[in-house]
């Protein structure tokens, strides 16, 4: 198995514990997406597992999104491959047969946010200084359709309106305001208020609550997977013109300047 993701499977509580521990910032390369779908099929198919926590292992960032290096100087074959990686994470989370809690201890813009947002529930830190939101059109990308819907189950159809195209990024604090988190707790307890959290959900019996949460995301599931070719090509060619390349290289500077 890799190492960008550390799983460790409580049998006695049936909780998994996933920790993203990909330095610097947790993106979402095509190898982290990787070893995060054979984690995933691993737990799904464990019976003695019934709910997963996902955590960063990093500091101050839970994820920075997708990988900007997969998208930038790649050919269109790779692009593909990339984003058929991307909907395969968001299809596996957000069709879990587990209770999945999202323990967003740190920033989590763009594609950390979708990873976030296709899980049950979502306990973040209380820093204000954390920012979490679809920003896609602040980088002159577009938020594919399954985001937006992804958003908008989640928090309705205005305000998704107003982040998406303004490519808000919410505090803490705003994002809970919005619905975008459920919760806020202090940094150091953003993990062990998942495990409790866990507990209340494990008392509904198990077929009774898979049921619903399908009846709830399977229109918004069914439509991706029929248009996933679709989705895959308007991906490859937008993100291969030469003015989002140039963008992504003054961009991944601008990043690098920041620091010096
Ligand atoms: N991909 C690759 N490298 C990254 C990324 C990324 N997304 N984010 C940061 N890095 C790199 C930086 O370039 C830097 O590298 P280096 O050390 O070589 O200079 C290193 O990680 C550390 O970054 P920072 O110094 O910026 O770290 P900070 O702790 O100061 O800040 C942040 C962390 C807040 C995460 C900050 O790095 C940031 O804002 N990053 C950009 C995040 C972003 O814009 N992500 C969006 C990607 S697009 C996406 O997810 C959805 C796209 C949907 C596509 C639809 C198209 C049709």
């Amino acid at each position: 198995s890799g190492t960008k993701i550390k799983v460790d499977l409580d049998s006695s509580t049936g909780i998994a514990v996933m920790r993203l521990q990909s330095p610097p910032v947790n993106s979402l390369s095509l190898d982290f997406l990787t070893e995060f779908a054979i984690n995933m099929e691993k737990l799904e198919m464990d019976k003695s597992c019934r709910g997963l926590v996902i955590t960063s292992a990093l500091p101050k960032i839970f994820s920075a999104g997708l990988d900007i290096l997969e998208m930038y100087g790649k050919s269109p074959e790779h692009c593909g491959e990339f984003w058929k990686a991307v909907q395969e994470m968001w299809l596996k989370l957000y069709s879990s047969n587990m209770v999945t809690i999202a323990a967003v201890n740190g920033s989590s813009p763009a594609g950390g946010c979708l990873m976030a947002l296709a899980c049950d529930y979502r306990i973040m830190a209380e820093n204000p200084r954390y920012g979490i939101g679809l920003n896609e059109t602040q980088l002159g990308i577009v938020a594919p359709f399954w985001f937006k819907d992804t958003m908008a189950n989640t928090v309705g159809h205005r305000t998704t309106e107003l982040a998406l195209q303004l490519g808000l990024l919410y505090s803490a604090p705003d994002a809970l305001r919005i619905g975008l988190v459920d919760q806020l707790v202090p940094e150091d307890q953003v993990v062990s208020t998942a495990m409790e959290t866990m507990a209340k959900w494990f008392a509904i019996p198990d077929h009774a609550r898979q049921i619903t949460k399908s009846m709830m995301r399977k229109p918004t599931i069914d439509k991706m997977v029929s248009n996933r070719e679709f989705d895959i090509n308007n991906f490859v060619s937008f993100i291969t013109r030469d003015s989002i390349q140039k963008f992504f290289r003054m961009y991944m500077e601008s990043l690098r300047k920041r620091k010096a």
